[in-house]
């Protein structure tokens, strides 16, 4: 179980590494790698304490390993969840032939017209099990998990990658795909 500081410092990469890194005043190549010594830096500058240290701990100890560390430890990159425009260079990869994916019951009824849409996100986020969509949809309300027939999907060319911590992604993920309970 990470500790609170662990928590924190690992909030402050997601915010930063994902969607404003501008808010530490630090610059995400278009790889979404970033400098861990310019991190450090700017977070000192809005007055929060981080080092290599501390941030090696996050990286290691995150229950869903948010984040990958270059060779040398001197890169940091977020694994998945971006809004900012990111190349991950992640390879299509043939899915299972079903992936699960979790929501709340207002959305359902955009959902039925519009499919699932990445929304501020640069994919639509799926996983391999139904209990991760289930935690997925519960940070919203009562979860509600839709099933995704990936299999027909992929063989009609709609392409899927996987992120270096097991998420599934997809661009979009037309209505005719899914199965609603
Ligand atoms: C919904 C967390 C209306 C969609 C999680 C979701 C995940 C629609 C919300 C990762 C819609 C977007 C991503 C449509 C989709 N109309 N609503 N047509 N299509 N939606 O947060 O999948 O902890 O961008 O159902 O564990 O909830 O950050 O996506 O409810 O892996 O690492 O629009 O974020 O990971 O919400 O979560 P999000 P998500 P981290």
């Amino acid at each position: 179980m990470s500790d609170q500081s662990t928590v924190k410092t690992s909030k402050l990469l997601s915010l930063v590494l994902r969607h404003r890194p501008e808010a530490i005043g630090i610059e995400v190549d278009p790889h979404g790698w970033a400098s861990v010594e310019e991190i450090i830096a700017g977070a000192r500058r809005q007055g929060t304490s981080i080092d290599r240290e501390s941030i090696a701990r996050a990286v290691r100890e995150n229950d869903k390993q948010r984040f990958t560390l270059s060779d040398d430890g001197n890169r940091i990159r977020a694994n998945q969840g971006h809004s900012i425009k990111v190349d991950l260079e992640l390879a299509p990869l043939e899915p299972p032939p079903q992936v699960f994916h979790g929501t709340v019951a207002r959305f359902l009824d955009s959902i039925r017209q519009q499919g699932l849409v990445p929304g501020t996100r640069q994919h639509v986020h799926l996983s391999a099990d139904e209990k991760t969509a289930l935690i997925v949809g519960s940070r919203r309300g009562k979860p509600i998990v839709l099933e995704v027939d990936s299999g027909a999907m992929s063989r009609d060319g709609l392409p899927f990658y996987r992120s270096a911590n097991g998420v599934w992604l997809t661009d979009f993920v037309p209505a005719r795909y899914l199965t609603f309970p």
